[in-house]
């Protein structure tokens, strides 16, 4: 009989138990907790270790349930409850996957300086097509002097939004009573993720450091996502700083991040309503009567713009992909002909 008790802690429910147990027959559930390139750091039953990953189980991140061989080496990809994922720093349209199964997404920004709408709105559009429940988190309120709190909950419709401060350990019990499940950091370098995840966590696990004020972007302080237990129950994975945040595939995502611009767009009299000079724009009337923003909807317009391009272009790559692997097929075909005589 194995014993499932060490994993409790990272996540391991009777939920989760009877889902995964059918599908691993021989082999054994753990939990990635660090990813390397081809190893990575796992929680198991029978206690951490380092666990081998064959290239063909491709994509693994920090936060996923696999199973492992007699040997300890990765040999299975659990099914994902959610996945946070952006669009790859290089540009092209691939995929990153930045954690899973993940229920609740912090999205951090720092309040010691000006909160950027723009960037929690593209944060939010991510968090909730992963599926989880975001929740904007004001960090360094120490520091602040003035919390936009009013501004940042105008543009999180169904989001908490709070303010914190890891340094004066305010704010941190509202936060931790709406932490629910694993719960993933997310935002800029600099934003204060660390520091927050070690308050959270009541020990100094994560390295901190300094922004440089003379860019402002600060060095890349931590490099690994990595998950652990939380004190009162749950699990946090800490992340590297975000740079660029392309969406990937993020309709729903954007649709629920602008819930309020598409509720209004539903009352304008003409159904392809482009929201710019039409008579009867519910839209238009939003803005002038102050309950949206002009620069809101010039975001939510930005957002989807940038989201069709993407989506085109991974559908041109996809069939490229195809493409090829159907001509690769076919001249296999024509080889083995030959070999068998035909012509
Ligand atoms: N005043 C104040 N400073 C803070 C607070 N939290 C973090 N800082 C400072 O902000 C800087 C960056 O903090 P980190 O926690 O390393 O930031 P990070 O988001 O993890 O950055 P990356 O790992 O690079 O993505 C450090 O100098 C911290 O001391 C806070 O609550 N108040
Ligand atoms: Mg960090
Ligand atoms: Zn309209």
């Amino acid at each position: 009989m194995v014993d499932y008790d060490l994993l409790v802690p990272y996540g391991w429910t009777e939920a989760v138990a009877s889902e995964y147990l059918p599908l691993l027959g021989d082999l054994v559930p753990a939990r990635i907790v660090r990813m390397d390139r081809s190893e990575c750091d796992v929680v198991a039953p029978g206690g951490p270790s380092r666990a081998a990953c064959p290239r063909d189980i491709t994509g693994l991140c920090t936060g996923d349930w696999v199973g492992l061989d007699a040997e300890g080496t990765v040999r299975l990809l659990l099914p994902r409850r959610s996945a946070i994922m952006r669009s790859s720093v290089s540009g092209r349209s691939v995929a990153q996957v930045l954690a899973t199964n993940v229920d609740t997404v912090l999205i951090c920004s720092a309040a010691d300086g000006d909160v950027d709408l723009g960037r929690i709105e593209r944060m939010l559009a991510l968090a909730w097509e992963s599926n989880a429940q975001p929740v904007v988190v004001l960090t360094k309120a120490d520091a602040a002097d003035h919390l936009p709190l009013d501004e940042v909950r105008a543009v999180a419709p169904g989001a908490t939004v709070l303010a914190v401060s890891a340094a004066a350990e305010t704010g941190l019990d509202v936060l931790t009573a709406v932490l629910h499940g694993t719960v993933a950091l997310i935002g800029p370098s600099g934003a204060g993720k660390s520091t927050l995840a070690n308050a959270l966590l009541g020990a100094e696990v994560f390295a901190t450091n300094v922004v440089r004020a003379v860019d402002g972007k600060g060095r890349h302080t931590t490099v690994h996502r990595e998950l652990r237990p939380l004190p009162g129950g749950g699990t946090l994975i800490d992340t590297p700083g975000l740079r660029g945040i392309g969406l990937y595939d993020a309709a729903d995502g954007i649709g629920k991040t602008f819930s309020d611009i598409e509720s209004l767009a539903a009352d304008c009299r003409f159904a392809d309503c482009a929201h710019e000079t039409e008579p009867g724009c519910a839209v238009q009337a939003g803005i002038a009567d102050g309950t949206i923003t002009e620069r809101r909807l010039t975001s939510y317009r930005k957002l989807a713009k940038e989201n069709e391009w993407m989506a085109a272009r991974t559908d041109k790559r996809l069939a490229a992909e195809r493409e090829r692997a159907w001509r690769s097929i076919a001249k296999q075909h024509r080889k083995q002909y030959r070999e068998r005589g035909y012509r």
